[in-house]
């Protein structure tokens, strides 16, 4: 079950080595997406290669960001994209059924336009204004969320400016996990903040 996976979501920032992404997983982050806005395919097609024993050992999906054809030519197990990525459809069909693919969902009006059967989990945010993504839509906040959600069968994850002190909120507001950069990448130890995180969402 996907949902399962989505409690600690690790979103890598651009750059992130394999010792941040094997840090946050040591830690208890139980979903990982390689998102890399500068990186160049075969660097993160080798980044995929050189995670990927450790995170299927662990059962930690690894999942790319946008880039369909370092899916295909990786091993990842799925995509994540937006919504002006391409239609999720043939997004589905290049995939084929053994792959996750995770969309992200910036307003209500987005749920809309998502065929049945097609996306596995949402992106749901930015719940909260970041420097992260300098171009985000307008934040949700949890109301916004919990609407989003409660409209959704698709399981969802709260992202954007979201951190440990946020896990009993975005449960109650219906999410099946929260997805951070900067609350594992900016840590002086990632390791470290992926376990708080791990054990906010236990005990929220
Ligand atoms: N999509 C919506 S907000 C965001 C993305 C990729 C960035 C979240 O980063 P942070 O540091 O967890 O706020
Ligand atoms: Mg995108």
């Amino acid at each position: 079950m996907i949902r399962a996976r989505l409690p600690v979501y690790f979103v890598t920032p651009d750059g992130a080595s394999p010792e941040l992404v094997l840090a946050a997983v040591r830690g208890g982050a139980t979903m990982v997406q390689l998102r890399d806005k500068k990186a160049g395919d075969d660097a993160l097609i080798e980044l995929v290669r050189a995670l990927k024993p450790e995170l299927a050992r662990r059962g930690v999906p690894l999942i790319v960001n946008d880039r369909l054809e370092v899916v295909l030519a990786s091993g990842a197990d799925g995509l994540h994209v937006g919504q002006s990525d391409g239609s999720p459809l043939a997004l589905r069909r290049a995939l084929g059924p053994g792959r996750l693919l995770g969309l992200s969902v910036e307003a209500m009006a987005h749920l809309g336009a998502i065929p049945a059967g097609v996306v596995d989990y949402l992106g749901v945010g930015p719940v909260r204004a970041t420097a992260t993504k300098p171009d985000h839509a307008a934040p949700l906040g949890f109301g916004g969320l919990a609407r989003i959600a409660a409209a959704s069968a698709l399981p969802c994850v709260a992202i954007g400016g979201v951190g440990a002190g946020d896990a009993r909120a975005l449960k109650a507001a219906g999410a099946a996990g929260m997805a951070v950069v900067s609350a594992i990448s900016a840590a002086s130890d990632p390791e470290a903040a992926a376990r708080a995180l791990a054990g906010a969402w236990r005990n929220a």
